[in-house]
């Protein structure tokens, strides 16, 4: 029952789609147990992607994910992270599948809408990296 971390990236917020984004992870039955709407600064989305430092998209993906503010959510429930992956959909929106966030709305491979972490080593990290363990709702409320 790990949570995950789930992220609305600028392009979806710019454009007014967290609410619907925000309701296809309810109708999922996904579990909110944290949310807050963040700008992150350079060296945030630096540390954030630190993993990606050497990749030729680094640099055009902290200035797209520093373009304006974010959703950050911890989501939970069985099999969060795996779940949330689906919902999300493949990296590039033109090969993801039908009735998935990015498929839908997601333009390019940057400009792709959200984020989920991969696996539950990450998922850990990247949690902890936006919320304090007092901003997570504990499981079972
Ligand atoms: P994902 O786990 O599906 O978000 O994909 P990755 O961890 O491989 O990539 C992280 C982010 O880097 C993607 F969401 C978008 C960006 N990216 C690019 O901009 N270009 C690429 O070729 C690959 C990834």
């Amino acid at each position: 029952m790990a949570n995950t971390l789930g992220i609305i990236k600028p392009d979806a917020v710019s454009r007014k789609l967290a609410g619907n984004i925000i309701a296809k992870i309810e109708k999922s039955g996904l579990i909110l147990r944290g949310m807050k709407v963040v700008k992150l600064s350079k060296d945030d989305a630096q540390r954030f992607y630190a993993v990606h430092e050497s990749r030729p998209f680094y640099k055009s993906l902290v200035e797209f994910m520093t373009s304006g503010p974010v959703v950050v959510m911890v989501l939970g429930g069985h099999s969060s992270i795996e779940r949330w992956r689906e919902l999300m959909g493949a990296t590039d929106p033109a090969k993801a599948k039908y009735n998935t966030i990015r498929r839908e709305y997601g333009t390019s491979v940057e400009k792709n809408v959200v984020h989920g972490s991969d696996g539950p080593d990450t998922a850990k990290a990247e949690v902890a990296f936006f919320f304090r363990e007092d901003e997570i709702l504990p499981k079972g409320q």
